[in-house]
């Protein structure tokens, strides 16, 4: 019998889910549902649920356990061989939250296959939708928190993160403040990714490390609840929240629901989820201490593994666990393609490739020429203003700016990450603009270290089936390595190796100086 583990990804706007076969090393199975095009009668729009307030983002914790119903219907439809799951595990979007009353845990013991998980799961929930990642409502509660805890750089250092108005903590104190006597019945919180991992297990599921982190509840040193974050938070609420554990734990077989109704493994293990970012670390492959991805997506991000827990004290990184031990950082800077898309609008470049030519047109350091390209309010640096700033730039020179605006991208990621204090000797780079040779090469320049693309499929679901393989081998004693389990699933593209020039290098050491001090001015301007 194969030896097959399932990762689900339940994301915003989907719920996928990767198999992997652990004797070949591959991936076998690959599905993805949208939950506009699949459960219209939510009537959600790209997975958020029509609100008036543009601030309040919520979504439906039945939404996605219908798509969780939805997608074994679909794999079981597809053949894909069910019986020989050894383990289950699973991302969820980070920071959203499900509200539980008392009712709950028995209804999680006693899942009815007759019934769908959300029949079975009706008046169990003291809220009924979720506050999830895109929600921004929170602002005063998020400074009042802060306060209490000592500012920026204190809530920082205790919990991984600034307040933040997605992060758990912060929307807990607003349903506490807006619904007493909801939050009073409210006997169990969740996060998405631990609200799936219940269903699975058929109990409440811990929260892990990982997710854990982006709550700013979580003494991100010692993992365990912080008290003093707690109180800050809302009354009571250590009673209401599961104990915090490693990522990919096994909590215990797969509820009978999914055997009965699906053929799945009765012995199959249900474990502890994680966040998206933590899954996609590992399905990226940065299991060891210093290792760095780039995703160039509609915003740029920025993670990194170390092992030691360092903090940003400006408040601007967040540090959460990472599943394969030590910490990872997620450093977002909101204007990445996006914004490189609007400088391409903006000089009429028909695609890519031409975008990536004029890049190579220009030459390092573009002369001195900076472009700080906050289209949209920016949060690393915070800025609240958009605008767009040159500096030593001629606007009527597309060339030129396509350089800027790239070259200011990574001066700004080489300027925000060093607080981390990690050198990798490779970083690998993921997402559209990978792909284009020329700007490859300014990632490497500019950062002063050899790049590598690597473009892995679905890599949080990945990261999560790795996980469920992890879990299951600690579980039976076999003392996994995380080195020899990722094998295979990421290698960088082939001949996609990148080296630094180090008279570029040279150039950027003082880029980066005058991008710093640009920074300053254009949120400040004289
Ligand atoms: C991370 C964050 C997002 C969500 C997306 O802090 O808010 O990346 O995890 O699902």
């Amino acid at each position: 019998m194969a030896k097959l583990f399932l990762g689900l990804d339940s994301s915003t706007q989907s719920l996928s889910a990767v198999v992997i076969d652990l004797d070949t090393h591959k991936v076998v199975y690959e599905k993805s549902l949208n939950f506009d095009k699949e459960l219209p009668q939510y009537k959600t729009q790209n997975g958020v649920l029509p609100n008036r307030d543009k601030l309040v983002k919520h979504s439906s914790p039945l939404l996605w356990a219908d798509a969780l119903d939805l997608l074994f219907a679909t794999m079981k439809k597809d053949g894909v061989a069910l019986k020989s799951i050894l383990a289950v595990s699973g991302s969820g979007q980070q920071h959203g939250s499900v509200y539980f009353n008392s009712k709950a845990a028995e209804a999680l013991l006693n899942l009815d296959p007759k019934k769908s998980l959300a029949e079975n799961l009706r008046g169990v929930f003291t809220r009924k939708t979720s506050p999830i990642w895109m929600d921004s409502s929170t602002a005063v509660e998020c400074a009042e928190i802060r306060k209490r805890l000592g500012g920026i750089k204190f809530t920082a250092s205790r919990t991984g993160s600034d307040t933040f108005e997605r992060f758990t903590g912060p929307q807990i104190r607003k349903f506490y403040k807006t619904e007493k006597e909801a939050y009073k019945n409210t006997s169990s919180i969740a996060l998405v990714s631990s609200f799936m991992a219940s269903l699975l297990a058929g109990k409440i599921a811990p929260i892990d490390f990982g997710d854990g982190a982006g709550m700013n509840l979580m003494d991100i040193r010692r993992r365990i609840w912080n008290q003093d974050a707690l109180k800050a938070t809302a009354p009571g609420l250590v009673k209401k929240l599961p104990p915090v554990t490693d990522s990919g734990k096994v909590i215990g077989k797969v509820s009978a629901y999914f055997v009965t109704k699906y053929g799945l493994n009765p012995e199959a293990q249900a474990t502890v989820w994680t966040g998206d970012n933590p899954a996609s670390v590992l399905g990226l492959g940065l299991i060891k201490a210093g290792q760095v991805a780039i995703s160039l997506g509609t915003s740029d991000t920025f993670f990194g593994t170390m092992e030691k827990c360092q903090t940003d004290e400006s408040g601007e990184g967040h540090v959460f666990g990472s599943p394969a031990g030590g910490y990872m950082t997620l450093i977002c800077f909101k204007n990445g393609s996006l914004a490189r898309e609007k400088v391409r609008e903006l000089y009429g470049i028909k695609d890519w490739a031409a975008f990536g030519k004029l890049v190579a047109q220009t030459k390092p350091g573009n002369n001195g020429a900076i472009l700080l390209p906050w289209f949209e309010a920016e949060i690393v640096p915070r800025v609240n203003k958009p605008g767009i700033h040159r500096f030593d730039l001629d606007s009527k020179d597309a060339a030129a700016n396509c350089r800027a605006i790239f070259e200011a991208q990574m001066l700004s990621m080489r300027l925000h990450s060093q607080w981390m204090q990690v050198s990798p000797d490779k970083i690998f780079v993921t997402g559209g603009a990978a792909n284009d040779r020329a700007l490859l090469q300014v990632v490497a320049d500019v950062m002063k270290c050899r790049v590598l693309r690597i473009e892995v499929s679905k890599s949080a679901a990945l990261g999560a089936a790795l996980q469920a393989a992890h879990g299951w081998q600690m579980e039976a004693g076999l003392n996994p390595k995380w080195e020899k389990l990722i094998t295979g699933f990421n290698n960088p593209v082939a001949g996609s190796e990148i080296q630094p020039d180090k008279q570029a290098g040279k150039i950027y050491d003082k880029l980066l100086e005058k991008y710093a001090t640009c920074e300053i001015e254009a949120q400040d301007p004289i």
